[in-house]
């Protein structure tokens, strides 16, 4: 049986790719495991059958045989362990590509996401146009120190691994609501690397598929 995860029935995003059922998908695509999509209503997350899932009532989770998922970080974990192709052979490199998965989503995502959510829950308070350029500072700060980082390689840590990927979908999630990634070139170039693998294009043309499906004409 394949593994089912749940998405958005209606992403607000209109199947850019921003919800975090798509790291799910570029995961399982990127190790070939073909999965089953359940859609999910917002009034839906919040019922019981689905916060017997995911105790914050969100998308994604992740089934297969007698095991259920939540957070992204556990699920592509939990695919990386049992695939080949995202995790490195060797013990240490494997556990420094476990280190990005953490340092993208405890370290880059939160101020990412701050400024995000600020720009839709704050936008009307007078104090926000003062804050915003705190927050975009702290952004900067990661993505300066991440850039210093990079330098000049394709991925973080040799060859692209599951570090990449969830550092990839965080960026991309910043891309979608700022220019402050195109500041840094190499940062870009690393993200538009991402978006070209295949596994990535087929999971984001999955993720699109479900909003066309549901738009009349
Ligand atoms: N830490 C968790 C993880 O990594 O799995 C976070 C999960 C999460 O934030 N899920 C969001 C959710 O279910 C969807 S991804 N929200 C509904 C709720 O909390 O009630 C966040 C998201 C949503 C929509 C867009 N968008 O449309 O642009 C982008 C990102």
């Amino acid at each position: 049986m394949n593994p089912i995860i749940t998405a958005f029935a209606s992403s607000p995003d209109r199947g850019q790719g921003l919800a975090r059922d798509m790291r799910v998908r570029w995961a399982l695509e990127e190790v070939g495991q073909p999965y089953d999509v359940r859609l999910v209503s917002f009034t839906e997350m919040k019922q019981p059958a689905h916060l017997a899932l995911h105790p914050f009532g969100q998308i994604p989770t992740y089934e297969e045989d007698g095991l259920a998922l939540f957070e992204t970080g556990a699920i592509i974990l939990h695919i990386a362990e049992h695939h080949a192709g995202l995790l490195p052979g060797d013990a240490n490199a494997r556990a420094r590509a476990v280190t990005w998965m953490f340092a993208a989503l405890n370290t880059v995502e939160p101020p990412i996401v701050e400024r995000e959510t600020a720009s839709y829950m704050e936008r009307s308070e007078a104090w926000h146009e003062h804050r915003l350029p705190m927050m975009e500072e702290r952004i900067r700060t990661r993505l300066g120190q991440l850039s210093a980082w990079l330098g000049g390689a394709d991925w973080l840590d040799g060859v692209f691994s599951a570090g990449d990927l969830m550092m990839a979908s965080v960026l991309l999630r910043l891309k979608a609501s700022s220019d402050m990634l195109e500041e840094y070139p190499n940062l870009s170039a690393y993200v538009a690397r991402g978006e070209a693998r295949p596994a990535y294009r087929r999971a984001f043309a999955a993720q699109l598929e479900v909003f066309n499906a549901s738009s009349p004409g």
